[in-house]
């Protein structure tokens, strides 16, 4: 007997049912099933107990696996273990399963990482959320002067281990006690008198460092990090006979800077070097010879190709977006609904754009100071074609493709079908390129070298998607875009009004990858954008 089925399995076999047919069968359990009623073994299964203890035990200790699932686990995907459920989780094997999901897939995931003691990274609108309120609690203390946040949060990374939150403050100030008793601290790990770390109920580690003024510009490079920039700047200094520590540059005893960030680049004969550079990636030598890039800023963003609206799976219609746009300053907004094949997010066939289109047009006679690009987020197809017919595509000003569905095609195959997507005249914008969700899902497999080769010899962008969950490209991809001399364009990838601002994000993102403003297509005005499609 099946739990929760009426019918047993000996009876339903016996009545040549079809097995497959019941929830949670597969036809190769429903085959097993029949060869351990007809013979009261299963080979598949004496020949496992003999190769692995079964721990699934272990299994059903993380929150959420029950024996159901546990058993669903074992039987279609061989999982025995956790180190199985981790790899299978990795790969997303997990979230096709019946009764499983993206999201169960992500939390078993996550759960894996707190129970076996690894420490969870935090996107950056977590980080933000959980960063931005402390440091107004801790700038309202008395006697408190600068609060700033350093470590991998001011370089920008796409995830953030722990806060490094640096103070400082007229002698006698309670900020540490102030620290350890605010409202969303969980464990006071330590306390002292010049520094203190806590966990939040978030689970988020925060290290606190209150320093004097005078060391204030030390103590903020040392603890902006990162680690490999910090040596390698210091072993600099030890040539020139200084020491470089939080408190200060010294030559001798003597201090001869810190009071500024800038006084310790300049004690080693460097300019300032923006936070987001500082990785040991070039910067140094870059800086070192004047070459440093004019880093992208939001400022310069001019427009954002990639939003949705109520027509897909946005939350808002096309005039709130356009005009929550225009407030910001932009000169254009592509409407970017996803297209049929993306059911779940209620994508847009042939006549439902076309409408769209319609609209767009009529709101564009309305609107003042802000035009409404038509656009699309087309999806491409396992065989590398596009979602919607060309002549349609025609009717855009722009296209934004992206890979929604078989994420797990091997590298060369998935490579091609990217590859051939781009060859249709419509295709313009690579959306969120790898696919990956940051916790959730990892990037497909695809030769981003060929890609980006191919995107900048037939004049086609590739995306810095902007949502905090996804930042794909990633800094390293935008490096090699950089290198390569192919155009990206950051899209916001907002599913309302109010998050249209993700574009800092993005931003940011693009200034770790070492890009300038003329590297970014939407830092360009309308009228350049349109000559700059190719279609
Ligand atoms: P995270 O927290 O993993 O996202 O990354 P970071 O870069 O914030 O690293 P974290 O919190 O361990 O340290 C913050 C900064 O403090 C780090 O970027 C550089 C500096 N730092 C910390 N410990 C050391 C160290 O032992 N040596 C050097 N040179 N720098 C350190
Ligand atoms: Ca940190
Ligand atoms: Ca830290």
């Amino acid at each position: 007997m099946i739990r929760g089925h009426p019918h047993s399995l000996a009876d339903l076999v016996q009545q040549k049912a079809d097995l497959s047919r019941l929830p949670h069968i597969g036809s190769a359990l429903a085959e097993k099933i029949q060869t351990l009623v007809k013979t009261g073994s299963l080979p598949a299964l004496e020949k496992a107990k003999k190769r692995t203890p079964i721990a699934l035990s272990a299994l059903m200790q993380l929150p959420g696996l029950g024996p159901k699932r546990v058993r669903v686990l074992y039987h279609e995907l061989g999982i025995r273990s956790l180190a199985d459920l981790e790899r299978a989780a990795r790969r997303g094997r997990i979230r096709a399963l019946p009764g499983f999901g993206v999201r169960t897939e992500a939390k078993i995931l996550s759960e894996l990482q707190t129970s076996t003691g690894q420490e969870r990274r935090f996107n950056r609108l977590e980080a933000r959320e959980l960063a931005e309120p402390l440091r107004r609690f801790l700038q309202r203390q008395v006697g408190v002067k600068r609060v700033t946040i350093a470590g991998s949060y001011r370089r920008c990374r796409d995830t953030v281990g722990d806060l490094d939150i640096l103070v400082t403050a007229k002698r006698g100030s309670p900020v540490i006690r102030e620290f350890v008793a605010y409202d969303e601290v969980r464990d006071v790990v330590s306390q002292g008198t010049t520094r203190s770390t806590v966990r939040l109920r978030s689970g988020i580690q925060v290290d606190l460092r209150v320093v004097p003024e005078a060391s204030y510009g030390a103590a903020l490079y040392y603890f902006t990090g990162s680690r490999a920039h910090n040596i390698a700047v210091r072993r600099m200094a030890l040539k020139r006979g200084l020491k470089i520590n939080e408190y200060g540059v010294f030559k001798a005893e003597k201090r001869v800077a810190g009071r500024t960030e800038e006084s310790v680049f300049a004690s080693v004969g460097l300019p300032w070097i923006p936070p987001e550079l500082r990785e040991n990636r070039g910067e140094l030598t870059a800086a070192a010879k004047g070459n440093l890039p004019q880093l992208v800023q939001l400022n310069d963003i001019r427009g954002d190709f990639h939003c949705h609206t109520r027509a897909s799976d946005g939350h808002n219609s096309i005039r709130e977006m356009a005009e929550t746009a225009r407030d910001l300053g932009y000169e254009y907004l592509a409407i970017s609904d996803h297209s049929r094949q993306v059911r779940v997010a209620h994508g847009l066939d042939p006549e439902r754009l076309s409408q769209q289109l319609d609209d767009i047009d009529r709101l564009n006679d309305e609107l003042r100071d802000i035009v409404i690009l038509k656009s699309c987020e087309v999806d491409i197809l396992k065989n590398g074609s596009l979602d919607l017919p060309d002549k349609l595509l025609a009717r855009l000003d722009l296209t934004v493709c992206a890979l929604h569905y078989d994420l797990h095609l091997p590298r060369k195959q998935q490579t091609e079908r990217v590859l051939k997507a781009m060859q249709n005249r419509y295709f313009n914008i690579l959306a969120h390129p790898t696919g990956r969700l940051i916790n959730e899902r990892p990037p497909c497999d695809l030769d981003m070298e060929r890609i980006l080769r191919a995107a900048r010899d037939q004049g086609c962008y590739l995306e810095v998607n902007a949502q905090p969950l996804r930042l794909d490209l990633t800094d390293e991809a935008c490096l090699l875009a950089r290198e390569i001399g192919t155009g990206v364009a950051i899209g916001s990838d907002a599913h309302s009004a109010d998050t249209l601002n993700f574009m800092q994000f993005g931003v940011d993102q693009a200034r770790r990858g070492w890009l300038s403003a003329h590297d970014v297509l939407n830092t360009r005005s309308l009228q350049a954008v349109r000559s700059m499609l190719v279609r």
